[in-house]
């Protein structure tokens, strides 16, 4: 498939490029290189690196597909795990970063660079910032790494090394290999990910909400795998692990974006017997068979992007998925199928007002929502949400960039007031009698915890720790 925006930096010597010469290469090595490949842990002053840490699906594609022709050592800070200060044994270090972690991520590119080893940075943050990555790295690769795996792989086994690598096409997801889990799972602090088994089955988002990174990088692209190979990966899982009701957590941006594509997926997933849980954006979500073919087909949890309630915020995101005269449907139908709801919310936004606030706490308690996540909205690098608040924003410490700093005054509210306001409504939200009111009649199970671990958390929140 096209991407939208082509920049073909692609080289046109295709045979050199081919897998085949890739082939004949990588039997002609002598000894494997080694890679040294890191998801790092952030500095944020926010637990979102702490405690249980999801399995980092993106670098285990990495592993699995850069693991057919290098030996590969997975290191994964969040777990305790660390990177060495002298890597030697080392050929190629290669790290994943998003904006929270990009600090760190090029403080292991510098350290392994001044030791002379071929550097290179992936994932959102060097994709969006490809200029500033480029000043801690060998390479950096643009988006996906399997739509560039032939050439970045010949150019490391040639010592040919660019400064970007970018595909001017997308590789169908039909060849995407299953993820080798061995990789993240020989660690011995291993016991610190999340029991939920990361799985994709589509990618790419075309909603084209503008703060959000994936029409960026992808575009109005939505491909998909083939409903057998999902269903394949999830029996894999199942044989592994010995029963069936395994809990399988989606990756998608937009698992439901093609409805035909979705629907046929649930009713081969009911016949299974796995739990799972996705995020998913509202688009038909109001239907009800769509909400009871999704409990029937193992969904114990869907975490919905309400981000507001407010209609002028909606439209200045362009989040068209979102349809308020929908909300309070999409969340009985969820309900009526024993479906939990994670609801993320943003504030921040110019249109947001101290009424904006008092209409989430009411929309969230009146429509009992289980787990509500609230963030302040953050103009990622690179999105069109950036460029067009780059002079008001209060900072560009990527440390911050964790959707819980405050990042400029809206037009609407002061800063003060803002946080004021967004310190109240979690407290309100996750005091106690709160929690009954929205959790009363709910199966005793992980929401539940993780309702009182917010309890104590929201009891010592202060404004300040936003700033
Ligand atoms: C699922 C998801 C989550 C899950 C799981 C996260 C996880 N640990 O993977 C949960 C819900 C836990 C989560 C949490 C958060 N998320 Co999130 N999440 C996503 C989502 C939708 C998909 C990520 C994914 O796994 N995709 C599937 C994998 C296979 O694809 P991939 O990550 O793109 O990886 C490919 C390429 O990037 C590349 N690549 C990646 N790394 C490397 C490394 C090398 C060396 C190479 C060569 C290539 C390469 O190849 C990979 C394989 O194809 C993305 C959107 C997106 N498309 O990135 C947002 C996204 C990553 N999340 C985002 C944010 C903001 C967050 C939170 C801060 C939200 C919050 N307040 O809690 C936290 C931070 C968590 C953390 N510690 O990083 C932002 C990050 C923006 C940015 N610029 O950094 C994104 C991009 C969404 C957005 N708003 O645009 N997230
Ligand atoms: S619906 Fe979600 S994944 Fe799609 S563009 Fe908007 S924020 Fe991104």
């Amino acid at each position: 498939m096209q991407i939208d925006q082509p920049e073909t930096i692609l080289s046109s010597e295709s045979a050199r490029y081919s897998e085949e010469h890739l082939k004949q290469l990588a039997s002609e090595q002598k000894s494997r290189k080694k890679w040294l490949l890191v998801q790092p842990v952030s500095n944020t002053s926010m637990m979102v690196d702490s405690g249980t840490v999801s399995i980092p699906l993106n670098l285990l594609m990495v592993a699995t597909l850069a693991g057919e022709l290098f030996d590969i050592t997975f290191i994964d800070e969040r777990l305790g795990d660390t990177v060495p200060d002298d890597l030697s044994e080392f050929d190629v270090v290669a790290v994943t970063s998003r904006t929270l972690n990009a600090s760190k991520a090029y403080a292991i590119g510098d350290l392994a660079k001044v030791q002379g080893k071929i550097v290179i940075l992936g994932g959102v943050h060097p994709t969006m910032a490809r200029d500033e990555a480029s000043d801690h790295c060998t390479s950096v690769v643009y988006g996906e790494i399997e739509s560039v795996w032939t050439e970045l792989a010949t150019d490391i086994l040639q010592d040919t090394m660019k400064e970007v690598y970018k595909a001017s096409t997308l590789k169908s997801m039909t060849n995407m290999h299953h993820p080798d889990f061995g990789y993240a799972l020989q660690s011995k602090k291993s016991k610190k990910y999340s029991s939920r088994i990361p799985i994709l089955a589509t990618k790419g988002c075309p909603v084209g909400c503008n703060f959000c990174t994936t029409p960026t990088i992808y575009g109005k692209n939505y491909r998909f795998r083939e409903i057998d190979f999902v269903i394949e990966e999830m029996k894999y899982h199942q044989e592994r692990l010995g029963k069936k009701n395994v809990n399988l957590s989606f990756m998608d941006d937009n698992i439901s974006f093609r409805p035909k594509y979705f629907l046929e997926l649930l009713e081969e997933m009911a016949k299974i017997g796995i739990r799972w849980n996705a995020n998913i954006s509202m688009n038909f979500l109001h239907k009800p068979e769509v909400a009871e073919l999704a409990g029937r087909s193992g969904c114990d949890l869907l975490s919905i992007g309400f981000e507001s309630l407010n209609p002028e915020t909606l439209k200045s995101v362009h989040k068209g998925s979102n349809k308020l005269s929908n909300y309070g449907n999409v969340v009985s139908n969820l309900h009526k199928n024993g479906i939990a709801i994670q609801g993320y919310f943003m504030f921040g936004f110019d249109n947001d007002s101290e009424e904006s606030f008092q209409l989430t706490y009411d929309f969230i308690m009146e429509n009992k929502i289980e787990f509500p996540v609230f963030s302040l909205v953050t103009p990622f690098p690179g999105t069109p949400y950036f460029d067009e608040m780059k002079s008001r924003l209060r900072h560009f410490d990527w440390n911050k960039y964790d959707t819980y700093h405050y990042m400029f005054e809206p037009t609407k509210m002061g800063g003060k007031k803002l946080l004021e306001n967004f310190v109240k409504l979690q407290q309100e939200v996750y005091k106690g009698r709160a929690i009954m009111q929205r959790m009363k009649g709910k199966p005793l199970n992980w929401v539940w915890l993780a309702n009182y671990m917010m309890h104590r958390f929201t009891k010592k929140l202060k404004p300040e720790i936003y700033l």
